[in-house]
C-alpha cells in the first residue's frame, strides 16, 4: 500500500489576505529534486548576471542553412536531419572546418562591450561533433584542418574578459553507435503515462542489443562530461540539451548518481532544469511540482508571463535573433529579426521575473560573426553601459508591471525601464500599499539614470501628486524630462522609495515638487 505524507499549501486570494488551505499529496520520490533553493555565492553569481551570451558554432555552420543549392527552412544546427541532406555529406563536413578568422578574444571583447556576464558555448551539439579534443571520440576538432582547442580558446579567452563559462552539452549523439532515440517525452502522450504508470519495468528500448549498446553510450556520456571538467576548471556550469529522450528518462537513477558525481568534483557546478527527470519521466519539475536542480531551463525562446508561471524558481532565457535559427544559416530573410530594442525589452521583462536573459549567436563556418548580430551586439552594449543598473544584480520588484514598461528593483532603488513612452510625456507610476500598517511607500528620489538628472514629480505640492485607489496604492505622476521627450529609444528613470508613516508623507511630497 504506498502511503502518502501531508503538506499543507496556503493559497493566498488576492489582496483580501483571504487564506484557503488545500491538502496535497507529496509522492515519495527517489530522483526528484534534491534540497530546496541554493543560497551560496556561486549561485548568487549566477542570480546577478542579468544578461548573458549563447553561441552555437559547430561543422553546421559550413552548409549555413543550404546543401546542394536548396535552403534548409529549419533551424541550421538541425540540417543533418533534413532528407535532402545525405548523413554521409554531413559526416565528412569535418574533414573541411578550417575557421581560419576565428579569433576567441575578438568574440570574447565583443560580448563584454555587449554587456554580457556568462557566455554559454555548445561544446557538442545533437549531431555529436565535438569542439574540443575528446579523447572517447574520433568525431572531434583534433581531427580537422583547424586542429586546434577551440573550447579551450574561448574558455580562456572569456574567462580573461570576466565572463563566466558555461558548457552546452547535448544529450542527443547522433554520432555515438550507442546513442538510442526512445522518443520524444514530451511530444508524446503515450510514453509518458507508460513510464508514470510503470517506470520500473518500462522499456524503451525494441531490441536487447539497443539495450546493452545504450550502456556505451552512458559510459561514453559520463566520460566526456567528466572530460571536460577536467580540461576546463574555470567553467561555472553546464548547459543540458536533448534530454527529453525515454531512454534517457528511463535511466534516472543513474542520471541522478551522475549529477551528483559532477557535482562532487566541481566545486559550485551550476547545472539547469534539462539534465535529468524524476524516476517518473516528470521533466523540470518533479512529480510533486519541485524544481530539478539549480534553475529552470524551460524558458527556450518564450518568457514567462509573470512571476506565477516561473514558480518563483530561478531561471534563464535563450532567445536567437532571428525566429528558430541557432547555428549559422546564411539566409536571415527567412523571419523576422529581431531589433536590438526587442532584445533589450525581453532582456528587462526577464529581469523583472527573477531571470537571466540569454542572446544566441551563431557564427559562420569561417570563424566570423555576421555583420548583422555584430551591429546588434553594439546596439545593446550602447544600451547597456547607460542602462545596465537596471539589469545586473536586479530583482522582482515591488512595482507591478505597468503600460510604460517594466520596473526592476536593487534594495530600495526602482528602476522603471519605459518602452512606451506616454505621448504626454508624464509617467504615471503606480506604488503598492506597504505590507506595514501605517505605513506607505513614497518617492523620496527621482531622476533619469543616463544623466543623474533629477526628474520631477507633478502635484499640487499639497496632498502631494498622488492618488490612491481602493486597494491603497498610491499613483505618481512623474515630468519626463526635456532631453528624452523625443527618445527613440528604451530609457530607465530611477526612484528611491522610502517607507514612511502615512502621517509624514505629505511633508515627503511637498519636499519633493
Ligand atoms: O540548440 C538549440 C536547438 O537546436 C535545440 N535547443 C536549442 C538551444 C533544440 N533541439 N530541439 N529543439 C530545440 C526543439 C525541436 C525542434 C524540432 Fe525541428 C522540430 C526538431 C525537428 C522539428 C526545428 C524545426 C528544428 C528543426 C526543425
Amino acid at each position: 500500500m504506498k502511503t502518502f505524507s501531508m503538506i499543507i499549501l496556503s493559497v493566498f486570494l488576492g489582496w483580501s489576505g483571504f487564506a484557503q488551505t488545500i491538502k496535497k499529496e507529496t509522492i515519495p520520490l527517489k530522483h526528484g529534486a534534491h534540497g530546496g533553493k541554493r543560497t551560496d555565492a556561486f549561485m548568487q553569481r549566477w542570480r546577478e548576471y542579468g544578461l548573458g551570451q549563447f553561441i552555437h558554432w559547430g561543422v553546421y555552420a559550413i552548409p549555413g542553412g543550404r546543401w546542394d543549392g536548396k535552403t534548409y527552412t529549419g533551424a541550421a544546427e538541425w540540417i543533418r536531419s533534413w532528407s535532402e541532406m545525405p548523413d554521409a555529406d554531413y559526416d565528412n563536413l569535418y574533414k573541411q572546418f578550417n575557421p581560419v578568422n576565428f579569433n576567441a578574444e575578438q568574440w570574447a571583447k565583443q560580448a563584454k562591450q555587449m554587456g554580457a556576464k556568462y557566455m554559454i558555448f555548445t561544446t557538442k551539439h545533437h549531431d555529436g561533433f565535438c569542439m574540443w579534443p575528446s579523447k572517447y571520440t574520433e568525431y572531434t576538432i583534433a581531427n580537422t584542418p583547424y586542429g586546434k582547442d577551440i573550447v579551450k580558446e574561448l574558455v580562456d579567452a572569456y574567462t580573461a574578459e570576466g565572463i563566466d563559462v558555461y558548457l552546452y552539452f547535448s544529450i542527443i549523439d547522433w554520432n555515438h553507435p550507442g546513442y538510442y532515440s526512445g522518443g520524444n517525452i514530451n511530444g508524446s502522450p503515450e510514453i509518458k503515462k507508460a513510464l508514470r504508470e510503470d517506470p520500473v519495468n518500462y522499456n524503451p528500448f525494441k531490441t536487447a542489443a539497443q539495450r546493452e549498446k545504450y550502456e556505451t553510450f552512458k559510459a561514453f556520456t559520463r566520460n566526456q562530461l567528466l572530460e571536460l571538467l577536467d580540461n576546463y576548471p574555470a567553467i561555472k556550469g553546464l548547459w543540458f540539451d536533448g534530454s527529453w529522450d525515454a531512454a534517457w528518462c528511463k535511466n534516472a537513477a543513474w542520471v541522478d548518481s551522475l549529477g551528483v558525481e559532477l557535482r562532487a568534483k566541481h566545486e559550485g557546478l551550476i547545472i539547469g532544469s534539462r539534465f535529468r527527470s524524476d524516476e517518473y519521466g516528470n521533466r523540470h519539475t518533479d512529480a510533486n511540482g519541485i524544481l530539478i536542480d539549480d534553475y529552470d531551463q524551460r524558458f527556450e525562446r518564450n518568457l514567462p508571463a509573470d512571476m506565477a508561471e516561473t514558480g518563483g524558481n530561478d531561471w534563464d532565457c535563450v532567445m536567437t535573433i532571428p525566429e528558430n535559427q541557432w547555428g549559422y544559416h546564411s539566409d536571415w530573410s527567412l523571419s523576422y529579426v529581431k531589433t536590438p530594442y526587442d532584445l533589450i525589452e525581453m532582456a528587462v521583462k526577464a529581469n523583472s521575473l527573477n531571470g537571466n536573459f540569454v542572446i544566441n549567436f551563431g557564427p559562420d563556418g569561417k570563424g566570423n560573426i555576421r555583420k548583422e548580430e555584430t551591429d546588434i551586439a553594439r546596439k545593446v552594449g550602447e544600451w547597456m553601459a547607460v542602462n545596465g543598473a537596471a539589469i545586473y544584480g536586479t530583482q522582482h520588484s515591488l512595482l507591478e508591471k505597468q503600460d510604460w514598461g517594466y520596473a526592476t528593483q536593487n534594495g530600495d532603488t526602482v528602476y522603471l525601464s519605459v518602452f512606451n513612452k506616454p505621448m504626454n510625456n508624464l509617467l504615471r507610476v503606480k506604488i503598492p500599499k506597504s505590507k506595514t500598517r501605517d505605513m506607505v511607500y513614497v518617492i523620496e528620489k527621482a531622476g533619469f539614470l543616463p544623466t543623474k538628472e533629477p526628474v520631477r514629480i507633478n502635484g499640487d505640492g499639497k496632498a502631494g501628486s498622488y492618488y490612491r485607489d481602493k486597494t491603497g496604492a498610491s499613483y505618481y505622476d512623474i515630468v519626463l524630462p526635456k532631453s528624452i521627450r523625443d527618445a527613440t529609444q528604451p530609457f530607465v528613470i530611477v526612484i528611491k522609495l522610502k517607507e514612511v508613516d502615512k502621517k509624514d508623507r505629505d511633508a515627503y511630497q511637498q519636499a519633493l515638487t
